[in-house]
């Protein structure tokens, strides 16, 4: 047995995920697209080795119980049965971006995962094989396998054989396209994604609109990233975002991430363009503000959140590329 490490991207959603078809599948209701992040990574050790008598997890250089270890044994049991092993393994993860404060660090991790444990058990996947071992780890994690533009398809199949991330456009089809990452608190969220979803499914009125308005959605921005058309995919994108916070808004109990500061970047953005700088906003799971922007603007928009007190710290990331594997190992 042998010792891989792999690295995979971060990704925001453009389209976004809410919801499952089938929990223990991490199946979704709905397709999702996103832009694969570069520099907002995972760098993920797996090792199999009879010298382990039980699966390790440490991320970040903490040993994980409970829920963030049986994720990690789940997924070397999918790869297990697949390269038909018993071998325990041992898994340390380092994220360099904070963990569950919606930056989609269980994406950047679930992929990079999925990619070091099939290596170190002796199995070379395609990258939709290694997306729906991704996937099983975490849904948006499907969508890092690949670099660039990519598509979550939902699939229609029970077994889930046919959903996965596939490639709309290589990174550097788009290479003027950026997200800045606004950090505005560091502190990890209460709602994990998982939770907050499953509740929306079960309860929130609007969830069929949701889904009656996303074919439109996906269609528009996957063209528009085709076109490089920078408007169509800002405004789509923003809109949706939007409507994803309304769904969480009115679901019960409700779930609101936004802070204050969350607010107050919801109404500068759109002032912003009304000023002419052409820059759009998304949130995800989390309080934190991604705004969308093309290189061009980017020295003119970190200026003016340098005057905004409550940011922490921002991230400005072009298209990043695909999962891989890299020499350097965590132990
Ligand atoms: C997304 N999010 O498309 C959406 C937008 C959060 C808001 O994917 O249960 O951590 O592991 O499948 O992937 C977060 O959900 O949830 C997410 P699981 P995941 O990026």
């Amino acid at each position: 047995m042998m010792k891989f490490t792999a690295i995979a991207n971060a990704n925001i959603a453009l389209v976004k995920y809410w919801g499952k078809r089938n929990k223990e599948l991490i199946l979704p209701q709905n397709s999702s697209i996103s832009v694969t992040l570069d520099g907002l990574n995972a760098v993920t050790t797996v090792e199999f080795d009879d010298k382990y008598d039980k699966d390790i997890f440490i991320l970040n250089g903490k040993e994980q119980t409970e829920n963030e270890l049986e994720r990690v044994i789940s997924t070397l049991n999918i790869v297990r049965d697949l390269a038909n092993i018993q071998t325990k393994a041992k898994v340390s993860s380092n994220n360099n971006f904070p963990t569950a404060a919606g930056l989609a660090s269980s994406a950047a991790g679930g992929a990079a995962i999925a990619l070091a444990a099939t290596k170190a058990a002796g199995l070379d996947f395609s990258k939709e094989k290694l997306s729906i071992i991704a996937r099983r780890n975490s849904g948006s994690a499907s969508r890092s396998v690949e670099g660039g533009f990519v598509e979550w398809l939902k699939g229609e199949k029970e077994d889930g054989s046919d959903s996965f991330g596939k490639q709309i456009a290589i990174e550097d089809h788009w290479p003027e396209f950026r997200i800045i990452a606004t950090i505005l608190t560091t502190k990890e969220k209460k709602i994990k994604s998982r939770v907050g979803m499953a509740k929306t499914v079960e309860n929130c009125p609007y969830y069929k609109c949701w889904l009656a308005s996303i074919d439109e959605d996906l269609d528009k921005v996957r063209k528009g990233i085709l076109e490089k058309d920078f408007t169509t995919v800002g405004q789509i994108a923003e809109q949706n975002a939007i409507k994803l916070h309304a769904l969480m808004f009115t679901t019960k109990p409700a779930i609101i991430y936004w802070l204050p500061e969350t607010l107050k970047m919801v109404h500068l953005i759109p002032e912003w363009r009304e000023q002419g700088l052409e820059c759009y906003f998304t949130i995800d799971g989390g309080p934190q503000v991604k705004i969308i922007c093309l290189e061009k603007d980017v020295e003119e928009i970190k200026k003016r959140l340098s005057d905004i007190n409550e940011i922490k710290e921002i991230h400005v990331s072009k298209p990043g590329s695909a999962a891989k594997t890299i020499e350097e190992h965590l132990f």
